[in-house]
């Protein structure tokens, strides 16, 4: 049962390119952490130049949220909020409403077929470093041993 299971911590970044329901895509970054619940911390919503083929900027932001779901349960909610705030299936690199990605579990590492935690490609994304440097610098990722602080320095220089 979940009311047995301990409170674990996430960090869950937040991305939008395309107006909502909520407003403009940093009202939807807005309205996904009230949407979330349980936040301990929220960074300020960045706006960064899109990677990949999306034309359209993004609002990025990143917060640690607390809650006694295991990594499985987290995910199926947040696809549900997803899915509430109009993001279509199956179009990886299109613009969306909300996009929202476990980045780092107070459990450490976790891999099944459907999520990987740490998210694969956070220590190369800026717009997910900078978010995260701003309300968890001093989180390690158990997979490097760095710090938040230390890969958000390393991917600026370019390393
Ligand atoms: N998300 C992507 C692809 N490209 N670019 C920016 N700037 N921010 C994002 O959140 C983002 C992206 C796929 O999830
Ligand atoms: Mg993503
Ligand atoms: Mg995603």
């Amino acid at each position: 049962m979940t009311s047995s299971t301990p409170a674990q911590l996430y960090v869950i970044a937040l991305g939008s390119n395309r107006r909502g329901r909520h407003g403009a895509p940093e009202a939807e970054v807005r309205a996904a952490l009230a949407a979330i619940g349980g936040v301990m911390r929220a960074s300020p919503i960045i706006a960064t130049a899109p990677l990949g083929p999306s034309r359209r900027r993004f609002a990025n932001a990143a917060a640690l949220i607390k809650t006694r779901e295991e990594p499985p349960e987290l995910l199926a909610r947040i696809k549900v909020i997803e899915r509430s705030f109009g993001r279509r299936r199956g179009r990886r690199w299109d613009s969306r409403v909300i996009d929202l990605d476990i980045i780092l579990w107070s459990g450490g590492a976790w891999s099944d077929p459907g999520l990987t935690i740490p998210h694969p490609q956070f220590r190369r994304r800026g717009f997910v470093l900078q978010p995260l440097n701003a309300i968890v610098p001093d989180w390690r990722d158990p997979l490097s041993g760095r710090t938040v602080r230390q890969l958000a320095a390393q991917l600026v220089q370019g390393e």
